[in-house]
């Protein structure tokens, strides 16, 4: 089986994403996701220029030694771009061996381990009467677990709150604008948490999961203080508390509270995670296939994750395509040390160009029983959606100070 092509598509059905599509000289079709959010162009570049060439009569079946021709071979390693690359080459290999195989990816990675996926919603409110009704309208839909972004009272709309997060695609006002900016300040917001935690809980009792996002914006001290003043409510995670590039801040956190913690949606190689996993300074990984050099390289560190009692919580936004998702399920279904999947919806238009195998129940999904990862990709669909700038908004502190969005 010997790659014949290798087509990069980038389109943008309720917004961008970043296809590889592989065929081999027995006339299968392999795809994978290379999305970066916001650097859609800089990845796309990246494969059609540098890395599809070097594919062209390769053994479609060689996954390992592909990866590691891609990831040694180049001399300059790791990183967003690169590692979303190599994870869509390794995502449309597995793909394509699953295809030859007539099996659906799981069980090439070893089969079942459980019946079902258990995945989290987003809710998400300007109020906390409007963020109650979006866990209420989650719980309809079959979620016994949320993720939770409120509005802080005087900053604005915010992290994840606005409209558009419902499809997180963020456009400039006009084309080669720069990105929006929101405001930040730790004060009100640290102030503000343990009262929506207060409600939640009194809303819902004890059962619901209830799981919360910090996107990188506190120190480590004040991410202490927010993990003690949420405790008595049971967050099932609290969400990258500080920028974890400075991963020794995490041995601060852990002395000051046991509410879990998670990270790593931005990390893309198993070295971002070695403090983290060897001292135990976390509960759950949470790259993303599509980020973190496909399943070969996300198995490996899931694999380094399981033997420190962490488990994993794959990155599943919208900027991730339905691609990275179906190959996740994959690896949920066959790990052992699973632990719970993100699932914040595609709008319609994205399954306009996006055929997916997975099905979603009772707030957990399969992975279906198409050969591969199960996901098809519709390149004549894809052409009625062309690219669209945007990106994630920037934010600044009071003064003006740029920080982490
Ligand atoms: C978020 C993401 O899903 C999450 O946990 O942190 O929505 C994140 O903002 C985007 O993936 C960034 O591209
Ligand atoms: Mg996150």
């Amino acid at each position: 089986m010997k790659i014949q092509t290798a087509e990069v598509v980038v389109c943008s059905p309720g917004r961008n994403f970043v296809t590889l599509v592989l065929t081999t000289d027995d006339g299968l079709v392999g795809v994978g996701d290379a999305t970066v959010n916001g650097r859609e162009l800089a990845v796309a570049s990246y494969l059609r220029d540098h890395v599809a060439p070097l594919l062209i009569g390769r053994d479609a079946h060689a996954i390992e030694d592909t990866w590691q021709y891609l990831y040694r071979g180049v001399y300059w390693r790791r990183g967003p771009i690169t590692m979303a690359a190599i994870a869509a080459v390794d995502t449309a290999l597995w793909d394509l061996k699953g295809q030859a195989a007539g099996l659906p990816l799981y069980q090439l990675l070893g089969g079942r381990s459980r019946t079902g996926i258990r995945a989290y919603g987003h809710a998400q409110g300007q109020s906390v009467g409007a963020l109650v009704d979006s866990v209420h309208a989650l719980q309809e839909q079959g979620f016994t677990a949320v993720r939770v972004q409120v509005s802080t009272p005087g900053l604005g709309p915010g992290y994840g709150v606005p409209e558009q997060a419902q499809i997180g695609l963020y456009e400039p006002a006009r084309s080669g604008a720069a990105p929006a900016e929101e405001l930040w300040d730790a004060g009100p917001y640290l102030r503000n948490m343990p009262k929506v935690f207060d409600s939640l809980r009194s809303a819902f009792g004890p059962e619901l999961s209830i799981l919360h996002d910090v996107h990188h914006r506190l120190t480590p001290i004040q991410a202490a203080r927010l993990g003690k003043s949420l405790e008595e409510y049971d967050p099932f995670w609290l969400e990258d508390l500080t920028p974890a590039e400075n991963q020794q801040a995490f041995r601060l956190i852990r002395q000051h509270t046991t509410v879990p913690l998670a990270t790593g949606e931005i990390f893309n190689t198993v070295f971002d995670y070695l403090t983290l996993f060897s001292e135990q300074l976390i509960d759950y990984a949470r790259s993303a296939v599509t980020h973190a050099g496909g399943i070969t390289g996300l198995k490996r560190i899931l694999e380094l994750a399981s033997i420190h009692q962490i488990k994993s919580a794959i990155h599943g936004p919208t900027d991730i395509s339905p691609i990275g998702l179906g190959a996740a399920l994959h690896l949920d279904a066959a790990i052992h040390n699973f632990g719970i999947q993100e699932f914040m919806q595609h709008v319609d238009s994205t399954y306009d160009v996006f055929d997916v195998g997975y099905t979603f129940e009772h707030g957990q999904f399969q992975p279906g029983e198409r050969p591969g990862h199960g996901v098809r990709f519709d390149i004549e669909a894809a052409k009625r959606f062309p690219y669209r700038q945007a990106y994630l908004p920037v934010s600044r502190l009071l003064d003006g100070t740029v920080h982490d969005w």
